[in-house]
């Protein structure tokens, strides 16, 4: 009988985390993954995978750990001997970044280089599979358009720069030591399942809020960045077709269109059917809703970054050709999802008060 791979996901209760785990349960993996001690539940996007640990031949199990602490990252590659493993484990907020830096690069950047070590000196080479979650933060202030996986990088934040470090590192123990060893270069992808603070969920949760009367004004930072947003679901299918190849390899996963941030603004109003208008440029923006008296979008500076990536569209051919990686969702239909998931779970909470 042939036994269910092993695969390690460092960075479990994320976003990527979550939907990753879905993938591979369905493809008969047994799934470990690493959860970081919090003294509030950091478990929700995975609870409903979660299998008691009397159950016998569990499919889903957790263990306590952080990337931060060599000697948990390694005793728990060792006691596990995963054929997969998936570091996205990060301080992942860019904003957050220029705040502590010093963790960023501990986590983000070291932190890979704790899996890659634990691989090599638990003499792994042969057996286990490395994934390290890139991302097109590294091409930072744009050396070409669109971004393909020769572009140069340009970081411009601390975590722009500690991720350049991962995806180096991950090279060097690829060349160094045989280890299949493989980079994925994602551009910006959500979910409903996205963090609070990062600015998709945040305009859609804060609409959704306004239409329904539970919030006045949404405040956000630079409204002419531009993004390249995939859908979180189509982006970790691309991860674990990376470690079905036969040579390991870096890909870039975008959707190859760009929109705005006041764009993505005006997508998600218009799916929320509020007919709106803008008034004033730049910091001075302002967006007005029939039917409500004040402005519902503002701008406050301090939601801008030290530095700002103003542009980021990427070329995933590579990744077509070669993992016949096809993406289902565009921006309208992410949208849909986010906006119809984001209001049932406010109208439920209500009914819960
Ligand atoms: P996320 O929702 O912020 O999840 C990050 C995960 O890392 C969480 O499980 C978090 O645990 C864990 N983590 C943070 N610090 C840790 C530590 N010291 N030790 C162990 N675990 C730690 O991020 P995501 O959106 O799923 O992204 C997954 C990965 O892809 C990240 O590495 C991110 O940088 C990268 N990436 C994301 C995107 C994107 O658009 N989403 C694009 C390119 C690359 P807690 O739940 O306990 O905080
Ligand atoms: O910002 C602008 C902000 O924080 C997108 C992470 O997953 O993707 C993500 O990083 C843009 C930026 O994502 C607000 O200045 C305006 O230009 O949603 P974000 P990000 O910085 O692109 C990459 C690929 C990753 O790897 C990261 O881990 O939106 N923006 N106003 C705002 N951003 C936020 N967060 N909040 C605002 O109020």
């Amino acid at each position: 009988m042939k036994r269910n791979k092993k695969a390690l996901i460092f960075g479990i209760t994320g976003q990527d985390g979550s939907y990753l785990s879905e993938l591979l349960l369905k493809k008969n993996y047994v799934v470990h993954g690493v959860i970081r001690r919090s003294s509030s539940f950091n478990t929700s996007r995975i609870n409903h995978l979660y299998q008691d640990p009397h159950i016998n031949n569990r499919k889903f199990i957790l263990h306590y750990g952080d990337i931060t602490d060599s000697i948990s990252v390694s005793s728990i590659i060792k006691k596990i001997l995963p054929d997969e493993i998936y570091n996205l484990a990060a301080q992942s907020h860019v904003a957050v970044s220029f705040e502590v830096p010093e963790y960023t690069a501990n986590a983000d950047a070291i932190g890979s280089l704790r899996i890659l070590e634990a691989i090599r000196f638990h003499n792994l080479q042969n057996k286990t599979k490395f994934y390290q979650a890139g991302t097109s933060e590294m091409y930072g202030k744009v050396i070409e358009v669109p971004q393909k996986e020769t572009t140069p990088f340009y970081p411009r934040s601390p975590y722009g720069v500690a991720k350049v470090y991962a995806h180096w590192i991950t090279i060097n123990y690829r060349e160094a030591y045989d280890i299949f060893a493989c980079n994925g270069i994602l551009f910006n992808h959500e979910s409903s399942r996205r963090g609070g603070t990062f600015v998709t969920k945040k305009i859609v949760n804060a609409l959704c809020k306004i239409k329904l009367d539970l919030q006045k004004t949404l405040y956000l930072g630079n409204l002419e960045a531009k993004r390249d947003w995939g859908h979180a679901k189509d982006y970790v299918v691309a991860m674990w077709k990376m470690m079905q190849q036969k040579k390991p390899k870096d890909y870039v996963i975008a959707t190859g269109k760009q929109y705005t941030v006041k764009q993505f603004v005006n997508l998600v109003l218009k799916e929320l059917k509020m007919e709106y208008s803008w008034k004033g440029t730049g910091i001075n923006s302002k967006c007005f809703v029939k039917g409500f008296k004040n402005k519902i979008v503002s701008v406050d500076k301090n939601y801008f970054r030290p530095l700002e990536v103003d542009t980021l569209l990427g070329n995933s051919s590579k990744a077509k050709r070669e993992l016949k990686w096809k993406i289902n969702y565009n921006i309208k239909s992410l949208i849909k999802e986010m906006v119809s998931e984001e209001l049932s779970s406010l109208k439920n909470d209500k009914k819960i008060r």
